[in-house]
């Protein structure tokens, strides 16, 4: 059993995706972000770095934060969406990295620029906006020709679907990414995928894309 400490966010999302996926039983324990339930000390002794997602593992003991690390624990742990071969590993790994530095923590700034405090920062919403178009011109050239990220349906695309899913607050147009556009509509369809997406709280429709 996992408990799950999380919140209707990408990163959150990320994990509750791949537990649905690897069709394991977790129990989830919602963190309100808006109501800084992150800082209480209850959760800080799960997560010094007072954000979601976190899950402790009921079976080992082990309490595991930032969301890359516990996609690399559960699927290392159940052989699934993380290849063993070496080169097929690392390639994933790789794109899980990149999600992990750049792109979700890039896009993570445009929300707070683009979307929440627009016309506070000029500098901020050039220098992050850029970012964002040059990050996903990267994703839909690796995506061209290919139906996931790196080799098979992984942790990759776990890790990068649910950012994707943001697109609109990001101020990215999914039609100019065409590569982009496909692998998410793709991704869309899968049920665990859907199911994911609603935890831990029903947010309804997934934007189309
Ligand atoms: N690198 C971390 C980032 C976690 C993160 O930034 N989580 C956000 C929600 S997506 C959060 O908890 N924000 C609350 C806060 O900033 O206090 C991970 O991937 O787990």
């Amino acid at each position: 059993m996992i408990d799950l400490y999380t919140w209707s966010t990408p990163n959150g999302r990320k994990v509750s995706i791949l537990l649905e996926e690897l069709g394991l039983d977790y129990q989830v324990h919602p963190i309100d972000i808006q109501t800084g339930a992150q800082k209480a000390p209850e959760f800080l002794a799960i997560n010094p770095n007072g954000r979601i997602p976190a899950i402790v593992d009921r079976e080992t003991g082990l309490a595991l934060m930032e969301s890359g690390a516990i996609l690399w624990y559960l699927a290392e742990k159940h052989g699934a969406f993380l290849p063993e071969e070496p080169a097929a590993r690392m390639q994933v790994m790789g794109w899980l990295m990149w999600q992990m530095g750049g792109f979700g923590p890039m896009l993570g700034q445009a929300h707070h620029f683009l979307h929440f405090n627009p016309g506070t920062s000029a500098y901020a919403e050039k220098r992050f906006g850029a970012e964002v178009t040059r990050l996903y011109a990267v994703l839909d050239a690796q995506l061209e020709g290919r139906t996931h990220i790196a080799g098979a349906y992984s942790i990759a695309d776990m890790a990068c679907w649910p950012w994707v899913a943001r697109h609109e607050w990001h101020g990215v147009n999914l039609a100019d990414f065409p590569n982009v556009r496909a692998w998410y509509r793709r991704l869309r369809e899968r049920p665990a995928v859907q199911r994911g997406y609603q935890v831990p709280t029903n947010v309804g429709e997934i934007p189309e894309g």
